[in-house]
């Protein structure tokens, strides 16, 4: 496995000095001061890749490069904003990076009501309250129409929850709900959030997907002749909210992409805490189905109950059979003969971290700690299975 990062660049409290005593070699990264749909010169992708050299560190995967909303919903410039992704990939592969993140997800990235949400050890996670999401769309988004899909009981479980919300929860809650979304520094309204969601309204799941589809068929050969891969994120949380269309979610959909679109460049990240929050997403088996199209893992455990909750638990204590999916992926690696890039994804806020501000899942202590248990999961199978 090649041990991998995330840094969101100079802005990150988690230096590159930090990430080196994590012993990584190569770094994840995305150019963010670009605005979305604009093309990334090789001059500033040079300059990105020049800071992390200088560590010792190479920039050999991209995540993401954000796909402009007009490409979702294939309306504006849309052709204008695929022709500037063609650009940046070939800007890309010019300095030597063929990996490629990027996610279909309307409006918002991922999705959580807590971003500090207490461990029995005092740590801080990131966690999905289902009543608490409902209390947003219902009572404080209000979403026309939203009461016709949802059940009664949801809708008094909804009710139930604001009632108990003060002010400040509230605010905190519709922070949290609109952080997600790209361009997140920003702070958006309720209103233009609103608009966002409107722009969706004439797109269901199959539309959603033809546009995909299409997007790759332009984007696809251009990977395919400069040697580089798509890899596209999952869903996250891996089914349809606020009235928005889901189509990365289970295993069915990205096999209906490999379909439409058959190119060598179409491939996954698999994501193992955005999957595995559904508990028919058998994450092993995806990692031996599609490991010729899994170019990079992101390793995660969420942990779900039976009231449609979820958080991110302790790497080795959630949901995700973690000792499983690395043996898949050590196989998948000994028969393609070649390495996949791992990354450690979220971690919990803990140690000294706690007193620190750093963007909502990317801390430096949590992400250590799963990369060390994960460094040493690998080495304890590679040299019982292959020594
Ligand atoms: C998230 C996402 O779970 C994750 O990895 O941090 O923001 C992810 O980077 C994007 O969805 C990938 O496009
Ligand atoms: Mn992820």
């Amino acid at each position: 496995m090649k041990q991998s990062w995330r840094w969101y660049g100079p802005n990150d409290p988690v230096t590159l000095d930090n990430i080196r005593q994590a012993g990584v070699t190569d770094i994840v990264s995305a150019l963010h001061h670009i605005p979305n749909g604009e093309v990334w010169t090789v001059e500033e992708i040079e300059k990105r890749k020049a800071q992390c050299a200088e560590k010792g560190l190479e920039w050999s995967v991209v995540e993401s490069v954000p796909v402009h909303e007009h490409i979702k919903t294939r309306e504006g410039e849309y052709l204008k904003y695929i022709e500037n992704y063609k650009q940046t990939i070939r800007n890309l592969a010019k300095c030597n990076i063929h990996v490629i993140t990027y996610n279909f997800m309307p409006v918002l990235d991922w999705t959580r009501t807590n971003l500090a949400y207490e461990m029995p050890d005092g740590s801080r996670a990131l966690r999905f309250e289902r009543a608490a999401f409902l209390a947003f769309d219902l009572c404080i988004l209000k979403r026309p129409g939203a009461r016709n899909e949802y059940s009664a009981e949801d809708i008094a479980k909804a009710e139930a929850r604001y009632a108990q919300m003060d002010e400040a929860e509230k605010a905190l809650i519709t922070r949290n709900m609109i952080a997600g979304l790209p361009g997140s520094e920003e702070s958006f309204t309720l209103e233009q959030f609103q608009a966002a969601l409107d722009r969706y309204k004439g797109i269901d799941a199959e539309q959603l997907r033809a546009n995909l589809i299409f997007f790759l068929q332009q984007v696809c050969p251009v990977c395919d002749e400069v040697g580089s891969r798509m890899v596209i994120h999952p869903d996250d949380p891996p089914y349809p909210i606020l009235g928005l269309p889901r189509i990365l979610s289970t295993a069915d959909d990205f096999r209906k992409l490999v379909a439409a679109v058959p190119n060598p460049s179409n491939g996954l990240n698999l994501c193992t805490g955005s999957f595995g929050v559904r508990a028919d997403n058998d994450l092993p088996a995806m990692m031996r189905e599609f490991g010729d199209r899994v170019d990079f893992v992101h390793l995660r455990a969420t942990k779900r109950d039976a009231d449609g909750n979820f958080y991110e638990a302790n790497l080795l204590e959630g949901d995700v059979p973690v000792y499983e999916m690395m043996k898949a992926m050590l196989e998948v690696e000994q028969q393609r003969k070649t390495r996949i890039y791992l990354r450690p994804d979220h971690g919990h806020q803990m140690c000294d971290d706690l007193n620190r501000k750093s963007n909502p899942g990317y801390s430096c202590y949590g992400r250590l700690r799963s990369l060390a248990e994960l460094r040493g999961l690998e080495l304890g199978i590679a040299q019982s299975l292959y020594r």
